[in-house]
């Protein structure tokens, strides 16, 4: 072959339509000329993980001819831009799904088989870039796909974390987390912007002075440090479309003056170590999911990425407009979570010390550039940064959040003038005790519009969390309730459910999600039914092959797969699914020749590091499994199976392989849910309370395909009320009472009694999830659940219907919605070439 072209080819040269053979040969050639020009390697030597990354630049070259020609239409159509700000984007792997979106897959499985090479086996070289924890991280990224899928000029706007959310290893049946370096082999899909650099300060003082020319004072900010910010781009193709939009991530670096000051001191190694201290900000991502971690670093990360991203807003915007007065006409900036709140005092600082707006005008710009998505009701989510953090950190934005607050309290006093409570409630200083800064009350402030991410949600926003802000500002609210982009979530992880559905019903359902109710027309079709079930079988068989690989456990393809993967949380309660599981394993024990239906239960999660309940947890099904798959009265009609560090890719393989989804967190708790869609988009029932998104895949799927249980938040809220006694379902449910017997008893814990000890007394004492309260209505359920899966024909037809109804909770809808009522940006489709 010839390795000797000068430069990488493209996988297309300039307009030429190529037949498919010509197609697959210069393919080839793309490859073997990136393996030597971009890697410096002779086919010959090449290994996997070599022609992974030659492909992946193949791939890269594509979407960076896409995004020049987007970033220039966008550029001459003047086009309003959404700027999604978020502290996490869980990603997943990017090459499948880049060739997906540029329609390259089958050729390229084509082109690679006939060099000898296995698809599969090179997408399975690239790292998971894990840069989020969960559901929020991983919402950005299903947004990022349906911004570019629709069209819109977007940039998503993050964090170039060095280690991502750590692997979790299972050592005796607890969790260890090890780094995540997931770069150490490069990162073929980034590209740094040196020439975009940043410079952000930090620390130091404030003091006014007199512009030159000028009678009016200024603040000037006097910092201690600065830090660079350099941009890491990453192509985010759509489907099916020419364009490409970006995600900037950012990667802190030593400021150039660092060391001048060290370095004439003659102090060579204090000013490297100085630098270390700089690039400490993107390090590390914080593991904690819906905890706050009061820590100097995570407020500096924060404030990092969004003084990086605004001062990046703003140059974009001069260039293009030439004054930042009309700045909310041309971009929308979307605060997901508190974590960029910060960007309020950052844009209004930019304003007015840097650009000489007057307060008004400034505060104007900022409120209608702004809105704020809400993910969590949970108080102790809420972030709330200490006044001496703050001021210590960022003490120009302590005074700007002092005068926003000054301003909004005393227009709340006119409103409210004898209503001392609710002033101190809205307030974005938190008084008594330790001062702390509000985040999520400076977000409401500076922000034209608020959402939640789920019906339920929102409304609990509005009664309870929020309820102060709604009363001030009903307008301000909306909700926008989650989806899930069906590219990664159908099309590429269940491609022979995909293709089904496509040769059934047309292919549209992959830009249009609502058009898979054309399938309900064939749910009387035998042929189709059973199609429909092999597929799920197959999908059992390769992740019981993949369990085998992983775990070492054999588990039976032919048994239901009840399936909770998810964040390890008390409210999410995994804690209730493995009492389940031993409640199940009791009554084998007691009457081993019942007939049971068999099961295999598999959990996949990550406990916060220093979350000791939820590791505790995981440690609990470590060792029930240990006991339940080994004892030969069970004979193989259940199985536990804990796979270790779930992530993006691993669900990928989980979900289509599903026939149960637990979505059982107590009602009022979980804001939304994503993976309870992708379960039903993939033909699994779920077992769930009404809680989150729950309630209304309930009202899409129909009431009867849906395994409802357990109580409504109005009934635990009631239950609350009156006092709560767990006892009393331990004393009155003998199952309950034998099932928590059996943890006291130290099987489970053989050498170690005391175990799990505070796990009963979590739910003895005060049982705050209602564990105790909802286990005999989810026993319960769970029987009908075995009972509906012995007619297999009534729970294909059931599983037919989730995803036929599910079309609402494609995120193109959900995009759709944001961009039509929050965000007022319209589609800029890119020519084709
Ligand atoms: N969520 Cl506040 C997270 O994943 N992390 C967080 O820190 C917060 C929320 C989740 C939330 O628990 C889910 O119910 C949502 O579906 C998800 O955000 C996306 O909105």
């Amino acid at each position: 072959s010839n390795t000797t072209t000068e430069v990488p080819l493209s996988l297309e040269s300039a307009g030429v339509a190529l037949d498919a053979e010509a197609q697959v040969s210069q393919i080839q050639q793309a490859l073997v000329n990136n393996l030597y020009w971009v890697q410096g390697k002779d086919e010959q030597f090449a290994n996997a993980h070599d022609y992974y990354t030659a492909l992946a630049h193949s791939v890269r070259n594509q979407l960076l001819q896409k995004r020049i020609r987007t970033a220039k239409t966008y550029a001459q159509e003047r086009a309003k831009t959404v700027y999604y700000m978020s502290a996490e984007f869980l990603m997943g792997r990017q090459l499948g799904n880049g060739l997906i979106n540029l329609g390259l897959y089958d050729t390229m499985r084509h082109a690679l088989a006939d060099c000898g090479l296995d698809l599969d086996e090179l997408l399975e070289r690239e790292a998971e870039p894990g840069l989020g924890n969960g559901g929020l991280g991983r919402l950005a990224a299903c947004f990022m796909d349906s911004l570019t899928t629709l069209n819109l000029p977007a940039v998503g706007y993050g964090i170039r974390y060095e280690f991502g959310i750590f692997t979790q290893l299972i050592r005796q049946g607890h969790q260890v987390e090890a780094p995540d370096k997931w770069l150490s082999y490069g990162n073929p899909w980034e590209i740094a912007r040196p020439d975009y650099r940043v410079e952000i300060k930090f620390g130091g003082h404030t003091e006014v002075y007199k512009k030159d020319g000028d009678d009016d004072y200024q603040v000037r900010w006097i910092p201690a440090q600065t830090v660079i910010g350099i941009p890491h781009d990453v192509p985010v193709p759509g489907y099916g479309t020419e364009n490409v939009n970006l995600l900037r991530l950012w990667k802190a670096e030593a400021g150039e003056a660092f060391d001048l000051d060290a370095f004439n001191a003659g102090d060579y190694f204090g000013a490297v170590a100085n630098k270390m201290i700089s690039e400490n900000i993107t390090k590390v991502l914080y593991p904690n999911d819906e905890t706050r971690q009061g820590k100097e670093l995570r407020l500096q990360q924060q404030y990092f990425f969004v003084a990086c991203s605004l001062q990046d807003i703003i140059r974009l915007h001069l260039r293009d407009h030439g004054s930042l007065e009309n700045l909310a006409e041309f971009a929308a900036i979307q605060l997901n979570d508190t974590h960029p709140a910060i960007g309020v005092a950052e844009l209004m600082r930019l304003l007015i010390d840097e650009y000489n707006f007057e307060w008004a005008a400034a505060w104007q710009i900022t409120q209608r550039t702004f809105g704020y998505t809400n993910h969590t009701l949970m108080p102790e989510a809420l972030e709330k940064w200490s006044v001496d953090l703050f001021g210590k950190l960022l003490p120009r934005h302590l005074e700007i959040i002092y005068e926003i607050n000054h301003r909004f309290l005393a227009q709340v006093k006119l409103r409210y003038p004898n209503d001392p409570d609710r002033l101190e409630r809205l307030s974005l200083i938190e008084e008594g005790g330790e001062r702390r800064v509000r985040m999520a009350n400076l977000a409401c402030v500076g922000s034209h519009a608020i959402n939640g991410v789920a019906a339920l949600h929102t409304e609990l926003l509005k009664q309870e969390v929020l309820q102060d802000f709604y009363e001030l500002w009903p307008d301000k609210f909306s909700n926008k309730t989650n989806g899930i982009t069906p590219r990664r979530w159908l099309l590429q992880c269940n491609p022979r459910l995909a293709q089904l559905i496509s040769e059934t019903i047309g292919d549209s359902w992959i830009t249009n999600l609502d058009d898979l109710k054309q399938l309900e027309a064939h749910l009387d079709n035998e042929v189709f039914r059973h199609a429909w079930q092999a597929i799920k079988q197959e999908n059992k068989w390769s992740l019981a092959r993949y369990i085998h690989d992983t775990v070492g456990i054999k588990v039976n393809p032919d048994s239901m797969f009840d399936v909770q993967i998810k964040r390890i949380h008390e409210y999410k309660r995994q804690l209730m699914n493995v009492l389940h599981v031993i409640t199940l394993y009791n009554r084998m024990v007691q009457n081993p020749g019942d007939h049971v239906v068999p099961r295999t239960v598999i959990f996949g999660g990550k406990a916060a590091p220093g979350y000791a309940m939820a590791k505790l947890v995981v440690k609990l099904v470590n060792a029930v499994a240990d006991v339940v798959n080994n004892d030969p009265i069970v004979a193989g009609r259940l199985k536990v199976v804990f796979l270790p560090n779930y992530n993006v890719s691993q669900a990928q393989r989980l979900f289509p392989a599903s026939d149960l989804s637990e979505q059982i967190s107590t009602a009022g708790m979980e804001a939304s849910g994503t993976g309870n869609m992708k379960f039903a988009l993939n033909g699994a029932l779920t077992i769930g309370t009404l809680d989150g998104a729950n309630v209304e895949i309930r009202e899409e799927v129909g009431a009867d395909n849906f395994f409802l249980f357990g109580l409504t938040t109005e009934q635990v809220a009631a239950c609350k009320a009156v006092g709560h006694n767990p006892w009393c379902y331990y004393d009155t449910n003998p199952e309950l009472k034998r099932t928590l017997d059996v943890i006291a008893s130290g099987l489970f814990s053989p050498g170690e009694p005391d175990l799990f000890l505070p796990i009963l007394d979590s739910l003895l004492v005060d049982d705050p999830y209602m564990v105790m309260a909802d286990f005999a209505a989810y026993v319960q359920c769970q029987e009908h659940v075995s009972r509906t899966y012995e007619d297999r024909d009534r729970w294909v037809r059931m599983a037919i219907l989730n995803t036929a109804r599910i079309g609402k909770f494609s995120a193109d809808r959900t995009i759709a919605d944001y961009a039509r009522e929050i965000w007022k940006v319209k589609a800029v489709p890119v020519a084709g070439e």
